[in-house]
C-alpha cells in the first residue's frame, strides 16, 4: 500500500488525453510523445490520481489559437498532413511564407518553418493537427481551472512548447501553449511571472511578452558554444545582458540565467532559489507558469546539464512554496524514463506526497523501462552512474555568483 493522499489546503488538477501517445515526430526524432505515455504509467501506478481531479483534456479551438498566432498559420496548421502539405504549399497566402532556400540548407523548408525532410526539427506528420490542438487544449483548459478558482495548481505535462512564434514553428514546437494560457490569466490575475527550466531558453515567451509589463519571463537555459565547431546551443538567445525590449515599458521584465554544460544540484539550487527567490519578491507576481523541461536532467539526450530528479523537483516545491496559484507545463525531456520519473515525482510534490524510491513495477505495464542497470535498477531516482553520459562542469562558483548579485 502506497497510502496517497489528498494534498491538505489546496486542490490539484491533472489534464491529459491518451490520443497524444499515437504521435511520431519520425522513427529516430528526438521528441517522442512516448514520454508521455511513460509518465502516466507511473502516476497511475502510483496512484497518484487519488490525490488530483483528473481531466480529459478537449481539442483547443482555431479561434483560441488566434489569440496569439497568425491566422494564416492557424489555417495551415489545422490543415496540414503529410498528404495535404504540398498541395497547401501551392496556396499563395500560406506560400509567402516559405523561407528563401539557403546553399548549405540540409532539409527543404515549406510554409511557416514546417518539413516533411527526414531531419528536421518541425516535421509535418501523421496525426499533427490532431495533437497540436490538443496539447494546447489540455493547457487552456488548465488554465481555465486556474482563472475560475476551481484550483490551486494545474498540470500538464503535454504542454510547455516554449519556441514557437506567432507565425513559425520552431525547436520541436508549434503552437505556443504557454503564451495562450499566459493571456488568459492576464484577464483575471494583475500580473504574471513565467519560470522556465527546461535547458533551452523560452525564447518564444520572452518574445511575445517583451514589450508587457504584466509578465515577467525567466529562463534558466544552457547557452553558448555547443562545442569545438562553435555551433550555439539551440536557439542561441537568452543572454544575461536581454531583459526585456529596450525602450518599451516591458524593458527589465525579461530575465536570463545563461549556464555552461555540466552544472551540478548545488550550483543549480544556489541560482534558481536565489534568482527565482528574488524575483517573486520584487515583480509580486498573482499566478505563476512553470515550464518544467526535463532536458535539464543529467544524461538526458540533448541536454548537458547535471542535475538530478531532486533537485528538479526542488524547483517545483520551491516555487509552490509561494502559496499563488500554479500552473505547471512540461516541455523538453529527451531520455524518455527519466522524463516520466521527473514528472511523476513533481505530481507528487504538487499533491504533498512523497513516494516510495522502489517503483511499483507488478503496477506499471511497462516495467522494463525502469528495471535493469542502464535504466534505474527499478528506482524513482536512479543514481547517476557509469551509463549516464556526463558533461564536464564548465561553471565556476564565481560565474554564478556574478549572476546571482546582477
Ligand atoms: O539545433 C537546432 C537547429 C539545427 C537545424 C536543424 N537540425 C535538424 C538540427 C540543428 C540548428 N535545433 C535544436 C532544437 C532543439 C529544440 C528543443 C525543444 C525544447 O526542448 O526546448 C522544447 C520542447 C535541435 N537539437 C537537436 C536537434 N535539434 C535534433 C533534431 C532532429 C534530430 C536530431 C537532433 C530532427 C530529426 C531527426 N533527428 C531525425
Ligand atoms: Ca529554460
Ligand atoms: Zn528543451
Amino acid at each position: 500500500e502506497i497510502g496517497i493522499t489528498k494534498p491538505k489546503g489546496h486542490k490539484v488538477s491533472f489534464h491529459y488525453n491518451s490520443r497524444v501517445e499515437d504521435m511520431h515526430f519520425g522513427k529516430t526524432h528526438p521528441m517522442k510523445p512516448w514520454r508521455l505515455t511513460l509518465t502516466k504509467h507511473l502516476v497511475l501506478g502510483y496512484g497518484l490520481h487519488y490525490a488530483m481531479d483528473t481531466h480529459e483534456a478537449v481539442s483547443a479551438g482555431k479561434d483560441q489559437v488566434r489569440a496569439f498566432h497568425d491566422p494564416d498559420y492557424v489555417d495551415f496548421l489545422a490543415q496540414v498532413s503529410p498528404q495535404t502539405f504540398a498541395s497547401l504549399c501551392e496556396v499563395p497566402r500560406f506560400a509567402q511564407h516559405i523561407p528563401p532556400k539557403h546553399e548549405n540548407d540540409t532539409v527543404d523548408l515549406g510554409p511557416f518553418n514546417l518539413s516533411t525532410s527526414p531531419g528536421a526539427d518541425c516535421p509535418v506528420f501523421d496525426g499533427m493537427s490532431t495533437y497540436l490542438f490538443l496539447y494546447t487544449g489540455a493547457t487552456l483548459g488548465a488554465t481555465q481551472q486556474l482563472t475560475s478558482n476551481q484550483t490551486d495548481i494545474a498540470i500538464n505535462w503535454s504542454g510547455g512548447l516554449h519556441h514557437a512564434h506567432r507565425a513559425e514553428a520552431s525547436g520541436f514546437c508549434y503552437i505556443n501553449d504557454i503564451v495562450l494560457s499566459i493571456l488568459d490569466l492576464l484577464r483575471v490575475y494583475p500580473r504574471v511571472l513565467y519560470i522556465d527550466i527546461d535547458v533551452h531558453h523560452g525564447d518564444g515567451v520572452e518574445e511575445a511578452f517583451q514589450r508587457q509589463p504584466r509578465v515577467m519571463t525567466l529562463s534558466y537555459h544552457r547557452y553558448g558554444p555547443y562545442d569545438e565547431t562553435q555551433h550555439k546551443f539551440f536557439p542561441g538567445t537568452g543572454d544575461l545582458a536581454d531583459v526585456g525590449l529596450k525602450g518599451t515599458v516591458g524593458e527589465h521584465f525579461a530575465l536570463n540565467v545563461p549556464i555552461a554544460s555540466g552544472i551540478n544540484d548545488g550550483q543549480y539550487k544556489y541560482l534558481f532559489e536565489n534568482v527565482t527567490g528574488r524575483a517573486i519578491e520584487a515583480f509580486k507576481p498573482s499566478a505563476i507558469v512553470l515550464q518544467c523541461g526535463a532536458d535539464s536532467l543529467g544524461g538526458d539526450r540533448l541536454g548537458q546539464f547535471n542535475i538530478s530528479t531532486t533537485q528538479h523537483g526542488e524547483c517545483v516545491s520551491f516555487v509552490k512554496r509561494s502559496g499563488l496559484p500554479l500552473l505547471i507545463l512540461g516541455g523538453g525531456g529527451y531520455t524518455a524514463r527519466n522524463v516520466a520519473r521527473a514528472w511523476c515525482h513533481e505530481t507528487a510534490l504538487a499533491t504533498d506526497n512523497t513516494l516510495p524510491d522502489s517503483i511499483p513495477l507488478d503496477l506499471v505495464p511497462r516495467p522494463e523501462a525502469f528495471q535493469g542497470r542502464a535504466h534505474g535498477d527499478g528506482k524513482l531516482h536512479p543514481p547517476f552512474n557509469k551509463n549516464t553520459p556526463v558533461h564536464n562542469n564548465q561553471n565556476k562558483d564565481v560565474d554564478l555568483e556574478y549572476m546571482v548579485k546582477k
